[in-house]
């Protein structure tokens, strides 16, 4: 008896105890054999040495539960201080999950383009040089080339900095008219603030015979979106440069924190760029041997839509997986 307790008390591990255990009470363990060899005994002794048997049975067992849940606190404790689990995380059966606000946001913008009959197309992600830039009029030693810095492979191969090879193996692939968005993530080596390393796009891109697509219809389409998105905002155009694009296009809303009066967010002008256009670039047909077309493009980050709409103060709540934020989604 003292030398179980003792076997009981200086085991290591679960898995030590459970071997004790079966030793112990198993089908060929020791009370098994002593309750065999009760039988052999004259009559009047059983009751005597069963009642004992019984009590000495009841007193390990009671020993090895407890020794059972030392250890396994323990051995929790040993997980949590190893993995940094996190013990405040939500009872899975009092949060039920939702949609990420960027979701959301992705699906109110397709949702925009495809009742305008807009096709969704996709591609990869690790893309090759030709499509990332090559064919964007974005030339080897092209300075723009600076303007994002890039993931690249060993191969050569680099993931995608914009979601635009899309559209270029989407011309390929196909003839004109086209009318296209591409959404999804997109990378660039930047990490601050306002920056990370991989966010969400929508592209858009419409391509017919020449003189069928011209700017006015690029300013109709993206003030009608842009008051779908936000209500009834202002929106200008200022002239930019992009290599893609010519003329090209930045788009402003007026502030919706404080309706273009000026305050912190916009930086007291009184507006927010939430977009990128212009009409496509005639070295970008080229690269893809279109000829007698017009087109324009417009681009656009998710997360920033995403912050605006939601009046989400900083960017990194969107990437930390607190379910906190989810909660409030639901
Ligand atoms: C093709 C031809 C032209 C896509 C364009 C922008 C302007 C633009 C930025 C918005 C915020 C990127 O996510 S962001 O940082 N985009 O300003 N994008 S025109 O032009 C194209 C694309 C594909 C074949």
């Amino acid at each position: 008896m003292e030398q179980w307790i003792e076997k009981i008390e200086h085991s290591r591990d679960l898995e030590e105890l459970e071997q004790i255990r079966i030793e112990l009470f198993g089908k060929k363990g020791y009370f098994a054999q002593e309750f065999q060899r009760l039988k052999e005994l004259p009559d009047e002794e059983k009751p005597g040495v069963a009642k004992e048997l019984n009590s000495a049975k009841n007193r390990l067992y009671e020993l090895i539960q407890r020794r059972k849940d030392l250890l396994l606190a323990q051995e929790i404790q040993r997980k949590m201080a190893q993995e940094r689990l996190d013990p405040s995380l939500y009872d899975p059966k009092e949060f039920k999950g939702a949609l990420h606000p960027v979701t959301y946001t992705l699906d109110r913008i397709i949702e925009y383009f495809l009742a305008l009959n807009y096709a969704i197309e996709s591609g990869p992600l690790v893309e090759e040089d030709f499509y990332n830039f090559e064919a964007l009029n974005l030339p080897k030693h092209h300075p723009a080339r600076d303007m994002q810095d890039t993931f690249y492979f060993r191969d050569g191969k680099l993931l995608r900095t914009h979601t635009s090879p899309v559209q270029i193996r989407t011309m390929e692939k196909q003839t004109p008219p086209i009318r296209m968005i591409s959404p999804g993530p997109v990378f660039r080596r930047d990490y601050d603030l306002t920056h990370t390393p991989m966010f969400h796009q929508v592209e858009g891109l419409m391509v017919d015979e020449k003189g069928e697509v011209d700017f006015s219809n690029l300013k109709y389409i993206l003030e009608d979106f842009l008051k779908y998105m936000f209500g009834d905002v202002a929106v200008r155009f200022r002239p930019s440069f992009f290599p893609f694009t010519e003329p090209s296009a930045e788009v402003d809303i007026s502030c919706i924190f404080c309706e273009g009066r000026g305050c912190r967010v916009c930086s007291q002008t009184g507006w927010l760029e939430v977009l990128g256009c212009g009409m496509v670039d005639p070295n970008v047909f080229k690269a893809v041997g279109y000829e007698n077309v017009s087109g324009f493009a417009f681009g656009l980050g998710v997360e920033r839509f995403a912050m605006l709409n939601y009046r989400i103060p900083d960017l990194r709540i969107l990437f930390e997986g607190d379910l906190r934020l989810l909660e409030q989604f639901r």
